[in-house]
């Protein structure tokens, strides 16, 4: 067996430590199991693992709760086995997304600042039978020291009956010092979040659990089975250059400081490009209030140009994890990780002014943003923490090509098709053809913005022709909306394979 002895600092634990199937065997039919992770980052693999292989002998599922997306060993083998029935708040798993779109897995979408204190609540029916929680460590006193990700693993550690700790012996113990776990008390005891600048400490370096609640403790060498990134297209050059022409703009308007506001940018290839633009313009001394740390971030810290970050979870491809470990010691003084529910709330967004940069499946002419569902019916990965920014900002833009599928599709639509982020949510627009900013306009005016300066040559003149006429036919209403033909563009995409007449 792998040796964790070290690790487990507090001897009476060490008598606990078992193998990943003999603590999968105590989960039964059924039962709600919450674990570490965010991103492909900081979950449990060996238990995971061997619980799908159970359930391969003895079909059965389980309700599976995290702090978002999770790897291949977990989202991965769970749904390959058909074992989850319900499933929150986030997930990007191609098979877990397969059964959500064919009925077999019932998936809560959820503000990922909200989950956690949802399960307090008691929303999430029973409470949380098991959590398992990847670690670095247990100290002395039984807390547990996490590892490349925070999520919600502080409140599942609080709410469950009984918790496995996967030892994970290939996650660097210099990760310790790096987290900053604080839970807040529900209301109405809650008290102010006292947070006013990117890097306050404000809670412990390690997960509070007590002794007796550890149940078992499993041995794990597996590496975070990161997401690789997509070279950097042309497209996502021209949003991220869009977007710093439009921050410059605003600190010589006198409305940003020289240094920005913190940054905080979703995950995907749009999102890092639009992060690696910052690496090669003239702004210094950034800062991130963010949920996902990515590569890009790692260039401007090596840049000097990022003073610090604060997140809740690490997510670079696996080029950037190796890089992230190599220089762990210099990282690590510019590198915070929270609970998503203070990584993301809404209450410290909006206290310090996040400038917040996401991706959009779509956006309508009045600035309403899908991100979450294809063509109305199909989700794709989830809200994530889009919402809890974008709401809470004090700048909130959404990137999206202005095309998608061979330019079949123009993101650009008369009416979304489903909606994430209202028009009241939603500042700026960006995708490679320009940006509009529609801050203090009304809808009419909005709509020829974003048509006029987001929306592809093919779609233009449609867009514009349906907007002129709904202005016409409602008699210059505050939204012109032609009822028949809002969504009649992805009915057509879904008869013909084109939005194009
Ligand atoms: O589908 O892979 O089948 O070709 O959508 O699109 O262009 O690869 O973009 O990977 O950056 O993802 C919004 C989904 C963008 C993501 C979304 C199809 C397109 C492709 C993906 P294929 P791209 P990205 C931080 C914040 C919500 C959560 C969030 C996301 C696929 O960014 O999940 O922001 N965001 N969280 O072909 C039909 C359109 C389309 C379309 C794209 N208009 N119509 N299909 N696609 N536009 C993260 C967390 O909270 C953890």
């Amino acid at each position: 067996m792998i040796d964790i002895l070290d690790r487990v600092r507090n001897k009476e634990l060490r008598s606990r430590i078992v193998t990943a199937e003999e603590a999968a065997a105590y989960i039964k039919p059924n039962m709600t199991v919450a674990t570490s992770g965010f991103t492909p980052s900081g979950y449990p693999k060996a238990v995971p693992t061997a619980l799908a292989k159970r359930m391969e002998k003895e079909p059965f599922k389980i309700n599976l709760f995290t702090g978002a997306s999770t790897g291949a060993e977990e989202d991965g083998e769970l749904a390959r086995v058909k074992g989850i029935h319900k499933r929150m708040p986030y997930q990007t798993n191609k098979e877990m997304r397969n059964q959500i779109n064919s009925g077999e897995i019932d998936y809560i979408d959820m503000h990922l600042s909200e989950s956690a204190q949802f399960v307090r609540y008691g929303y999430m029916g029973g409470g949380i039978d098991v959590a398992i929680v990847e670690a670095c460590a247990i100290t002395e006193d039984g807390n547990i020291i996490p590892t490349t990700s925070m999520g919600n693993t502080a409140s599942y550690v609080q709410q469950a009956d009984v918790v496995i700790v996967e030892v994970n012996v290939t996650q660097p113990l210099e990760l310790e010092g790096i987290h900053d776990v604080y839970v807040p008390l529900d209301p109405p005891h809650r008290l102010p979040i006292p947070i006013t600048k990117p890097h306050d400490r404000i809670g412990t370096p390690y997960i509070p659990c007590s002794l007796d609640k550890i149940k078992y403790i499993v041995p794990c060498d597996v590496k975070d089975h990161t997401r690789p990134l997509g070279e950097i297209d042309d497209n996502a050059r021209r949003m991220s250059a869009n977007i710093i022409e439009l921050l410059n703009a605003e600190i010589k308007a006198g409305r940003m400081p020289e240094n920005l506001l913190p940054l905080q940018s979703g995950v995907g290839n749009v999102a890092n490009a639009v992060i690696h633009g910052f690496v090669e313009s003239d702004l210094k001394d950034l800062s991130v209030y963010t949920e996902v740390i990515q590569d890009g971030m790692f260039d401007l810290i090596d840049a000097g140009k990022l003073n610090f970050a604060s997140g809740t979870s690490l997510s670079p491809s696996p080029e950037g994890l190796e890089r992230f470990y190599k220089n762990i010691k210099e990282y690590r003084k510019h590198i915070m990780l929270r609970p998503q529910e203070i990584s993301n709330s809404p209450e410290v967004a909006r206290r310090l002014g996040v400038i917040a940069m996401n991706t959009a499946i779509e956006c309508d002419i009045y600035g309403n943003v899908n991100s979450t569902h294809i063509m109305g019916s199909k989700m794709m990965n989830g809200i994530g923490g889009s919402g809890d920014f974008a709401r809470n900002a004090y700048l909130t833009i959404f990137c999206t090509a202005s095309t998608a599928k061979g330019g079949a599709i123009s993101s650009i639509v008369p009416f979304c098709s489903h909606i994430d982020h209202t028009e009241h949510d939603v500042d700026i627009i960006v995708t490679e053809q320009g940006l509009a900013d529609v801050r203090g306009m009304a809808p009419r005016e909005r709509a020829k913005t974003i048509i006029e300066k987001c929306a592809h040559p093919d779609f233009k003149p449609m867009l514009l022709d349906y907007f002129e006429r709904a202005d016409a036919m409602t008699k210059h209403a505050h939204t012109p909306t032609l009822l028949p033909e809002a969504l009649s563009w992805h009915q057509r995409f879904l008869e013909t394979g084109t939005m194009k007449k």
